[in-house]
């Protein structure tokens, strides 16, 4: 559907652009169910699984160094926002404070609500993934995953969980709730892994 909200784009603006995705101007909402609302004080953020269990909470979270990024994001449903800003900790600041173990090869992102979604430890650890809390300046809105939500922009944006809750070390590779699903496992945007019969 091209209309005033979406462009299709002159060309892939030198590799930005990943195949089958369309330009948005504003910043849809994407949600499996409805949106929960809480204080950012009630943000708590588990390891469980094959890691040394430990709690973060907000207070936690805030007193890891803070870092802002921009970067494009891209969703399976063929839309792509460019340059867009969020704050928060570094999931490598993070992962410095916890203890995996080495049988530990994947991560399951649990939200508030029960989505999940998988990613590999090598997609997780990337520098650019950040426990977002702020965008462009402003509080997450509890729509786009506020007061917590993940960020992880080299894949489809289903792989960021809104409203996180949990992370879950893994010795094997799971399906989360879209890969259950039928979506890809991995969800480059540049290979088009958007199902997984691709
Ligand atoms: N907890 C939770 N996280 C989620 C989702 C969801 O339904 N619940 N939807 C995913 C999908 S399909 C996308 S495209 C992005 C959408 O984020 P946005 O609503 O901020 O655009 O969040 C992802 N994270
Ligand atoms: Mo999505």
């Amino acid at each position: 559907m091209l209309g005033k909200f979406f462009k299709k784009p002159k060309d892939d603006l030198n590799g930005r652009i990943p195949p089958g995705q369309t330009l948005s101007v504003r910043f849809p909402v994407l949600t499996y169910g409805p949106t929960p609302h809480y204080a950012p004080q009630d943000v708590v953020v588990r390891i469980t699984g094959l890691a040394q269990p430990r709690e973060f909470t907000w207070a936690d979270l805030l007193a890891l160094p803070q870092t802002t990024l921009t970067y494009d994001i891209h969703c399976v449903t063929h839309w792509s926002k460019l340059d867009t800003t969020w704050t928060g900790v570094r999931v490598t600041d993070l992962m410095a404070l916890v203890q995996v173990d080495p049988g530990a090869t994947h991560v399951m992102q649990r939200s508030v609500g029960g989505y999940s979604t998988n990613l590999s430890l090598d997609d997780f650890t990337r520098p650019e993934n950040l426990l977002a809390h702020t965008y462009e300046g402003e509080p997450l809105d509890p729509e786009h995953g506020g007061p917590l939500r993940l960020v992880v922009p080299h894949l489809y944006f289903w792989k960021s969980a809104k409203w996180l809750t949990e992370l879950e070390f893994m010795g094997e590779d799971r399906p989360g709730f879209w890969e259950e699903n039928g979506y890809h496992m991995r969800g480059d945007p540049f290979k088009e892994e958007r199902y997984d019969d691709d």
